[in-house]
């Protein structure tokens, strides 16, 4: 497997409660590196935009509430196998169901707010980078 990128958010519910700083040497301790990382508070319409692909979910309107609702850290990370490599640190989407020492597991509230996101394929991976990030800022 090559080198890959993946895009992460640090969630509302993790920033509030000062956790980014841990979460962060969970991915550094998965041999992730983090190439690029800036604090943001999304509006609703753009966390709307960066989460269309659930539209039509129930929870939509939850979801775009809450990750507008206080500031969020994105993130590139780099290294081999990221994607997979990223969605095996965050653990799975529901907190009861993540593996043991996952960042969800450890610090995740609900389904809903979850602490982490990360890209799921290297097409979102790519999309999600560049919605977030000019060329210039990721420093691999
Ligand atoms: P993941 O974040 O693990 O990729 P996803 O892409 O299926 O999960 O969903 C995106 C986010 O939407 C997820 O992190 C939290 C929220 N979500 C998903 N399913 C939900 C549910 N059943 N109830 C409330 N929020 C949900
Ligand atoms: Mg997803």
């Amino acid at each position: 497997m090559a080198i890959q990128r993946t895009f992460s958010i640090i969630k509302p519910d993790a920033t509030k409660r000062n956790l980014t700083g841990a979460i962060n040497a969970k991915i550094e301790a998965a041999g992730l590196r983090i190439i690029a990382q800036k604090r943001i508070h999304m509006t609703p319409a753009q966390a709307g935009h960066f989460y269309a692909v659930h539209k039509e979910r129930p929870f939509y309107g939850e979801l775009c509430e809450f990750m507008a609702s206080e500031p969020v850290v994105v993130q590139v990370l780099e290294g081999e196998n990221a994607i997979a490599k990223y969605r095996e640190v965050m653990g799975a989407t529901d907190p009861a169901e993540a593996a043991a020492g996952t960042i969800r597991k450890d610090f995740a509230v609900s389904k809903g707010e979850n602490s982490v996101h990360g890209s799921d394929a290297p097409e979102t991976a790519a999309e999600e980078i560049a919605y977030f990030f000019a060329g210039l800022e990721l420093v691999g």
